[in-house]
């Protein structure tokens, strides 16, 4: 079965890290509503959920993909760029290592965060970003060649993570807002989607997607290629330069 960990929102969320987006007001409540109907998706397509210890004093601990990476039974823990981030990491070490899966971590002078890390067959594409810096994608480099897999590093400027600007489909097409991608070319099948919410999509199954609801053309399109959408409300999130990857680490098994 497959597993979601995930991390409930700080009551401090509104006090997370910008970067690209200005600040506005954020409905704490309303994160809360909105992260409890993102893991009742998942929990209704089956997946087994294990929430991390909160860290109500860390504004972004929701959007716990930074913190770890999954590669088949490797669970990579990071070093985030953003120093308000850094203290994120230890629970989700726990976390991982109590659910039994081997561990290896990013060490200084490296950073990596997951929203940086595209997986797609066995090619990682990995954000060199504001937040993930060359030794950190050597050392993944390092960490994932023996396991057979490749790393292709890919400069951003336009936007936070790698994963702000694309994500890929169940059947490896990347898609992508235009406008917030440097270069579609370094992708071997790239679709643009006409909403910049709309580039974030998590695969459910071979089938399905989720989605931010924030972008219903993107759902439209979608569906116009065979795929079923979940849709789900995460406009607090987003308003923190989340999307619906960063608020999970998904483990397929
Ligand atoms: C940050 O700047 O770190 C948070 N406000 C947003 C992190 C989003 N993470 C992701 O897309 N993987």
């Amino acid at each position: 079965m497959p597993r979601l960990l995930v991390r409930r929102p700080s009551p401090r969320l509104a006090d997370g890290e910008l970067t690209h987006l200005e600040r506005v007001p954020v409905d704490a409540a309303l994160a809360q509503r909105q992260w409890d109907g993102y893991v009742a998706a998942f929990r209704a397509r089956g997946w087994d959920v294990t929430e991390l210890a909160p860290a109500d004093e860390h504004p972004d601990g929701v959007f716990v993909e930074d913190t770890v990476v999954v590669f088949d039974d490797l669970a990579v823990i990071t070093r985030p760029g953003a120093d308000s981030r850094r203290g994120e990491t230890a629970s989700a070490r726990r976390a991982v290592e109590a659910s039994g899966l081997p561990t290896a971590a990013i060490q200084a002078p490296g950073t990596l965060e997951g929203g940086d890390v595209l997986k797609i067959g066995r090619t990682a594409y990995v954000g060199l970003s504001s937040r993930t810096n060359e030794p950190g994608i050597a050392q993944l480099r390092a960490l994932l060649a023996p396991r057979g897999w490749d790393v292709v590093t890919v400069p951003i400027t336009t936007v936070l993570h790698l994963k702000t600007g694309v994500t890929a489909l169940p059947d490896g097409t990347v898609i992508g807002y235009e406008r917030l991608v440097d270069d579609p070319s370094v992708y071997e099948r790239f679709v643009p989607v006409p909403e910049a919410e709309g580039s974030a999509v998590v695969v459910l199954d071979e089938h399905t997607v989720l989605m931010s609801a924030s972008a219903p053309r993107t759902a439209e399109l979608l569906q116009g290629r065979g795929l079923e959408v979940v849709a789900v409300a995460v406009t607090e999130f987003e308003k923190l330069e989340g999307c619906v990857t960063c608020l999970s680490v998904r483990v397929r098994g």
